[in-house]
Formats: C-alpha cells, structure tokens, sequence
C-alpha cells in the first residue's frame, strides 16, 4: 500500500501529548476503531517532513510541530520490553529529548504496558492516530498490540533480529469519538518476546470533512502539570541520601538454612521452605533490642534524609500491625510491637522522611499471590483477585492511614498480573497520602515517580528522569550474618558522589538483625559516611549535576546556584587542580574541610581554570573544593 497517499495529513490540529496515567475513566461508549497497518519507507515519510527527522523532534515535552500546514504533537517513544530478571518492563522516552538520536532509555524495572491519556476530545470528532517503529536495534521478535478506546490492534509483529531497519511499521487506527468521550485513553502491550522495541511518532490528527478547525482539537495534558510534580518532587531531588531498610521474618535466620549460610530475604524461596514451615519462624521473632529512635539517628548522622522500610517483602509477612490479616509482626510474633508505628513517629520527631517498601506482586505465603520462580507450596495455590482483595489493598489502606505522612512507596517485583485493573485499585489507595513518590515497579499502567537501577549506577545518569540507585553494601538486602565483606566507606561515599553528579538519589541498605539491632559493620560505614557529610554534605543536599558534558579526570561535580562543589578523589600532585572547560569567572574558591575564610587562589586560562590547592588532600577519600562563580544574568 502506498503510504503517501494514506498518510498524507488531511486534518488539522493536534496539540500536547502526554505520558500520563490513564484516568479512571467513567463508563463511557466505546468509540469503534478500525485499525490497519502499513510499511512505510522512514518516519519523516510518515508525517511528511525530512527523512529520518521528525517534525518537532527538538521542541521538547508537549511538542508540536507544523507540517504542511499541519500541527502534529510529538510523543517520543516508548520502549517495551523483558528485562533479564523477566519482569515486565517499559519505559517512557524522554519527553524533553524527542530527537531521533535519542529517542529512548531503556533501564531499570519499569511497567508492563504503557498508557497514554489525552484530554480534551471531541465527542463525535473523527480522529487518526499513528504509531510507528523506530527502532529494535536490540529486539529479536516482538508482537505487540495498541488497544485504544476498547479496541485492540491486531497483533503486530516486530522481527528484524537486532538490526536497525529502514522501514518502519506504522500501525494507525481511525475512529469516531464516542458521544460523552472527552478522553482518548490507550495502552501499548508487549504480547510476548523480544525486548527493547522503541516506537514513536504518536500523532493523533482530527479529521473532517476538508479537514478540521484547528481550534476543534485541543488535546492537552491532564492530571498533574510539570510545576506541580517539581512541588511534589522536591524534598526527594534535595535529599539525595536514603536509607534502605530490609527486616523481616528472614533477619531471623540470619541467612541460614539446613547448613547453608548464603541466604538473604529470599531464604523462603531460595530453599523451598513450606509456608508453614516458614510461618513458625514468627514464634521466634522477637526483636527487642528494635529501637526506633536508634535507627532514625543513625540514619540521620549519616546525612541521610529519608528511610525505606520494608512493610511487606516477598515472604509476605507483614513488619505491622495489620488488622487484615494475621501473619504480621504484631499477631503473630511474641514481639507484640508494630515497629513502623514506632518508625513513623521517630521520622516524625527527628524530621527525615519515611517510605514503605510493599512487595505487591509476590507473596510466597498468601494463596494465590506470584512467586516469580514458580510456587512450591499447594498452600500457595489460589486466586491472585483474592489476595488482592483480602491483603493488597486492605494493607495499602493500613500504611496509608495509620502511620502519618508517608512519603514513598517503593513497589517491587512486578509480574504479569499487574493488571491496570488491579492497579489502579492499587495506586487509588496511595491517593490517602497526597504528595506520595511512587517507583516505577509497580507494574500495569503504572510509569512512577522514580527509575530504579538496582546495584548498579547508570554511566551517565539517566537524563530527565528521577532515579535512585538503590544498593547493598554486602552482597544481601536481608541480614546475613555471614556477609561482611562490604563495600569500603571511600567506595559508598565515591558511589554517592558519582550518583549525585549525575543526578540520582541514593539508596543504600541495611539489613537490621532478628534482634532488631544494626549490624556493627553497617553502623561503622554508616558512621563514616557521616563523618564526610558533616563536612561535605553540603555539596550533596540540594545539589544538582556539574555543568561540565564529562567527569573531570580527578572526580566529580556538583553545584548550587552560584557554587561549584568540585569533588577531588585524585589530588593533585603539583598543587594544581585544573578545572577544564569553566568559563565563568571565580569569586571565590576555599575548601569546605578548610575554615570559611582560607580562600584558596585560582587563575583563569583558555582551558579553564586552575586552582591552587595544599599540598595534602583534606580528606583521602574526597575533598570539596567550592568555586564561587558569578551569578549568570
Ligand atoms: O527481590 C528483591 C530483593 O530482595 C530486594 O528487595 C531488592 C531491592 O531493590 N529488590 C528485589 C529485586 O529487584
């Protein structure tokens, strides 16, 4: 088929398209929608521009771009994929990067499919939306389906065996909006196969008879704008610094299990305990050496700002007091405390902020729950709707309502029955905590607040996202009392500094005993770690990534508003710190582990700027050097 003449823009306007969550729509008459695909040769074929470019591909988020008189909004792509642990996700392109060299990260755990929201159409309008292929430079085979307003695609195929193809695969859909519809709601799914497909171009046009009045059309973000989620990002950008906390039922083991002894959260599972079995490790539980306001200090004197606990992990057992269902550390333990209570009101005291981490997906205890390596257990049979029903949401009401602000939750491990139904029912219960971060493991329609590399720090940061490296500093997230090599304190505090210049948050775990206590190790690093925030916190909180394209050779950047904080790992040997590339003029410069007032000298030159440093580095490990540059008009 000739697409020129298919796709040649015959309609008038288009305008903001938007990753968002689909509203829970009210039931409304489904529009029918006839779906066709077809090969086209590139995507600037497609909307009629310059091959390959695609118009407004530079503009940024609620792009749009006028083609032949045509107004296009541009979504970027979205990548749809497996990740090798075998969850399902995707992620969003960078709305404010929609170029074609950029079109996509593909990183962390994300949802399984993706939905689009637009507001603002026009009940009995006829519209045309068009999503193509760009690019599976990492996909073998893929099938996908776009359901728009009810109606699914047919499936359709992606098979180019990694090779980036010069003809795409448009799929477009035409359709006339139902009476009362004001929403065009539709969701990208991955069927099955494959990963790393990027997709893009979405248009949606309004048609009409010689085609339709621009000012018919206004499709325009819905829900919450950019400035509002700055608002409600802000403390999480300033802070940078978290504590991780995974306690549960396993801290009991201490990771031992028949003689073994390299077991974590995931004792449970890794040896097939009966649900039983397992369950009877409650009547050993008794953490009371637990002491909230310990925690919360040591937290707090490793600069750190906000605290992650674990309410549920996989074994599904819940560290509170839950009135929905008995296996929790109140009910079913000789403890008879609910430690997040106890938590919340130390957070709350101590001003940090806290989290709840809420394994939703898997559950090895409750039926019918997944267990992402197979069930062992007949008692683990059962209904997935059930749990939901009788654990998931009652819980999520329980932390929602019982503890105060809660500022994260933090999701994990989604499966394949993370439906949007169950979803939304899901995040419906996290509107009890308005101003609540959300991660991107959630799963269903679900993108969240935050990109979530896992023991790992993303080379370049991920640009226009939220992240957070979330990280052990042994090998286990749950305690094990064998696991004592850790990571160095220099290592952490470099990881937090490299993290931070590039724009992410961190993360960083302990795993407390079945006693309740930190372990000595992990109290000495995060002691460490706090005697250099002490000095130097100041160039992490708040900071955001240097302004230089590449880490210098001796460490890393940040800044503030008229500061540069230069982190030195490799000091300089000739007492010169060379800042290459800085071309605004220094005001001041002086050593934050030195006493305000000791300015140390700089001198401008084509390359940069040097900066005359002591011979010995303050601090081996890193030392701040600040740079006062003049405030830019
Ligand atoms: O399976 C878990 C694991 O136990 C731990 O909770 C980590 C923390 O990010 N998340 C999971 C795997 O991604």
């Amino acid at each position: 088929m000739k697409k020129q003449s298919l796709l040649k823009p015959c309609a008038v306007a288009i305008a903001a398209v938007l990753m968002m969550p689909a509203a829970v729509r009210a039931a409304e008459a489904t529009a029918k929608v006839t779906w066709s695909q077809y090969d086209v040769t590139s995507p600037g074929d497609i909307l009629g521009g310059p091959a390959g470019v695609l118009p407004g591909s530079a503009k940024g988020v609620d792009s749009t771009a006028t083609v032949n008189g045509i107004e296009y909004a541009m979504l970027p792509a979205a990548t749809l994929g497996l990740n090798s642990g075998g969850f399902p996700m995707c992620d969003i392109g960078d709305l404010s990067d929609v170029g074609l060299n950029r079109l996509f990260r593909k990183s962390g755990y994300g949802a399984g499919p993706v939905s689009y929201s637009i507001a603002g159409a026009k009940p009995g309008q006829r519209y045309r939306a068009q999503f193509f292929v760009l690019n599976q430079s990492w996909a073998k085979t893929a099938t996908m389906t776009l359901t728009l307003e009810g109606s699914a695609s047919p499936a359709w195929e992606v098979a180019t065996n990694g090779k980036i193809p010069d003809t795409g695969r448009l799929l477009q859909a035409e359709w006339t909006q139902a009476a009362g519809d004001t929403t065009i709601d539709f969701t990208l799914t991955q069927n099955s196969g494959g990963s790393g497909v990027q997709l893009g171009g979405f248009v949606v046009h309004a048609l009409g008879a010689g085609g339709a009045d621009p000012s018919e059309v206004r499709v325009k973000r819905s829900g919450e704008t950019p400035a509002q989620r700055a608002v409600r990002m802000q403390w999480w950008r300033e802070a940078k610094f978290g504590m991780f906390i995974h306690w549960g039922l396993y801290s009991v083991t201490a990771g031992e299990w028949n003689g073994k002894a390299d077991y974590g959260e995931w004792i449970m599972c890794n040896c097939k305990i009966p649900v039983k079995e397992y369950a009877s490790l409650a009547t050993r539980f008794n953490p009371v050496k637990f002491d909230a306001k310990a925690w919360v200090r040591m937290a707090k004197d490793a600069g750190m700002r906000y605290i992650v606990i674990t309410a549920k992990h996989h074994d599904g057992f819940a560290m509170f007091h839950s009135k929905a269902d008995p296996f929790n550390i109140y009910d079913a333990t000789p403890f008879k405390r609910d430690p997040l209570k106890e938590l919340a009101a130390e957070c709350q005291k101590q001003g940090i902020k806290l989290g709840f981490y809420y394994s939703q997906s898997q559950d090895w205890h409750q039926p019918g729950a997944d267990a992402v390596l197979g069930r062992w257990d007949p008692a683990q049979n059962g209904d997935f709707d059930a749990y939901l029903q009788k654990v998931v949401l009652p819980h999520l009401k329980e932390l929602m309502t019982n503890y105060g602000p809660v500022s994260v939750l933090w999701w994990d491990t989604p499966t394949g029955s993370m439906t949007p139904e169950r979803t939304d029912q899901m995040k419906a219960m996290l509107k009890l905590q308005p101003g609540i971060i959300s991660n991107n493991r959630l799963g269903g329609r679900n993108g969240g607040d935050t990109q979530t590399p896992e023991q790992e720090i993303p080379a370049n940061g991920i640009p226009g996202k939220d992240w957070e490296t979330c990280m052990t500093m042994g090998t286990q997230w749950g305690y094990n009392k064998n696991d004592v090599n850790l990571k160095s304190a220099t290592e952490l505090i470099r990881m937090l500094i490299d993290i931070v210049s590039k724009g992410g948050n961190f993360l960083l775990n302990v795993g407390p005993t079945g006693e309740g206590l930190f372990p000595e190790r992990n109290i000495q690093r995060l002691a460490e770690i706090g005697k250099w925030m002490k000095v130097n916190g100041e160039a992490i909180h708040g900071t955001t990534p240097g302004p230089f394209a590449k880490a210098p050779a001796w460490g890393r950047v940040t800044q503030k508003p008229g500061k540069l904080y230069l982190h030195v790992f490799d000091w300089p040997k000739d007492g010169k710190l060379v800042v290459p590339g800085l071309t605004a003029r220094v005001e001041t410069a002086y050593l934050l582990a030195a006493a305000k007032g000791a300015a140390l000298k700089t001198a401008a030159n084509a390359g940069g700027v040097d900066v005359a440093v002591p011979a010995q580095a303050p601090d081996p490990i890193a030392s701040v050097v600040v740079l006062e540059i003049e405030a830019k008009p």
